[in-house]
């Protein structure tokens, strides 16, 4: 993806997963901005997307972060919000091990309180290794910590799999979690 894609793709994140009021833009409960609108207020901005730039970002977002509804008429972003949205996933069953990537910062942090959503909606959890050691150098020094999902699970505990194939929960307690 070009660099000024990225750029655009950046501020879609922002808006469609922190700060739609930023520009105006309003989200209905289930994260579902109108497209015309966005490209309209995003332009009175000075951004300049077009409907063929979006479809575009949307295709080649290496995470499929956003997803336009079959009408075309709506986007949203499939995971990763701040602000209080409902996807509609329902409960599933995850892999018996899941992983989380992050800085070795925090890692002191996280034993005492384990894994919390900070400012987003959901704990995020990847499948393997190697996504969540990516997941983590975006803080700093990454260390990949091992979630015992088939005992948290059992335990009671809900996963959700966003439709761009990221975990979900809603925290990690420190005894599923095992550090390197
Ligand atoms: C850490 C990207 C101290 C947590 C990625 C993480 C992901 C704690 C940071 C998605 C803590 C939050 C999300 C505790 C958690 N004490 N630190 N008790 N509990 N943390 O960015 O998971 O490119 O909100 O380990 O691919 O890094 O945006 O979460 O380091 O899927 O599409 O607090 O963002 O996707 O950081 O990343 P973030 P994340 P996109």
């Amino acid at each position: 993806m070009s660099e000024s894609l990225v750029s655009k793709s950046k501020f879609l994140s922002l808006v469609l997963r922190h700060k739609p009021e930023e520009i105006g833009l309003s989200l209905d409960a289930e994260g579902w901005a109108e497209l015309d609108q966005l490209i309209q207020l995003a332009s009175d901005k000075g951004i300049a997307l077009t409907r063929e730039l979006v479809l575009e970002i949307v295709s080649t977002s290496d995470k499929k972060r956003f997803v336009v509804d079959p009408t075309g008429e709506r986007i949203r972003a499939n995971q990763g919000h701040s602000i209080k949205v409902d996807l509609g996933l329902t409960p599933q069953q995850p892999p018996g091990t899941l992983f989380h990537g992050t800085a070795t910062r925090f890692a002191a942090s996280i034993r005492e309180s384990g894994l919390l959503p900070g400012a987003r909606q959901h704990v995020h959890l990847s499948s393997a290794e190697t996504t969540a050691r990516d997941v983590g150098a975006r803080h700093g020094s990454p260390v990949v910590l091992i979630v015992n999902a088939v005992d948290m699970h059992r335990d009671g505990h809900e996963f959700f799999l966003s439709a761009n194939g990221v975990w979900l929960a809603n925290a990690v307690p420190p005894r599923y979690l095992r550090f390197p």
